[in-house]
């Protein structure tokens, strides 16, 4: 019976030692090589994952932007319809205002000192300048509004008086709001009587919407720059 030789003789016989070496190297080589390309591979399943997230960040984002711009558009219609409501009940105080003066009406005796009677009314005409905004806060902290001419009567009693006196006067009127659509401040009402001089109002420059008179418009009126410092007058029914 032929004796078996041992395993490693045998392997032995086909390679030499210096040989194996390079066997057990390359292998070691090759199991390094995989371990690489496992990570490489892992490495680019991670990147993939970090796009994908990416790619969801992005799309979420875009949807907050959008929620924000909802949230923006809403917050102004809200806006809107407050402003709305303030105008509204700002209409109603005034209307309510009026109809105030209306019941209680001004006497000869229940004007001030310094305070001009005249159907229903006392007049004052300032001896101070203020812009437009500014002479209708005054008049208002004297419980009363820059005036409202709003009869022939009523202008012919105003024009007297301003012809008497030098420099130019606000008057209640304005047309801020629309521009050509003149307002008394103190209704919100649309004029109705008008005494505008010839050419007025012209809207010079596009900057002139508060009414004025003086006596060197003869007592006529005109449309002036809202900013512009004059002497005023105010009315308390
Ligand atoms: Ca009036
Ligand atoms: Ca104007
Ligand atoms: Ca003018």
């Amino acid at each position: 019976m032929e004796e078996i030789e041992p395993f490693e003789d045998v392997f032995d016989k086909g390679f030499t030692s210096s040989q194996l070496h390079m066997v057990e190297d390359n292998t070691v080589h090759v199991k390094q090589r995989e371990k690489e390309i496992a990570q490489i591979v892992q490495s680019i399943t991670d990147l993939n994952e970090i796009f994908k997230d990416l790619a969801t960040m992005v799309v979420d984002q875009g949807t907050i932007l959008d929620r924000i711009d909802y949230n923006v558009e809403n917050a102004s219609v809200q806006v809107d319809k407050g402003l709305q409501q303030l105008q509204k009940a700002e209409k109603y105080q005034k209307k309510n205002r009026k109809m105030l003066w209306c019941v209680c009406g001004a006497t000869s005796q229940s004007c001030h000192q310094g305070w001009t009677y005249y159907q229903k009314s006392c007049y004052y005409f300032s001896d101070i300048t203020l812009d437009w905004i500014n002479a209708g806060a005054f008049c208002q902290v004297h419980h009363s509004e820059l005036v409202a001419i709003e009869t022939q009567a009523e202008n012919a009693f105003i024009e007297s008086e301003v012809k008497n006196r030098t420099g130019g006067y606000w008057l209640g009127g304005n047309d801020s709001v629309t521009e050509g659509v003149w307002e008394w401040t103190s209704t919100d009402e649309v004029f109705d009587y008008t005494n505008f001089a010839p050419g007025e109002p012209n809207d010079s420059n596009g900057g002139e919407d508060c009414l004025m008179t003086g006596s060197a418009l003869n007592g006529k009126w005109n449309d002036g720059i809202c900013s512009t410092s004059l002497l005023f007058i105010c009315e308390r029914m």
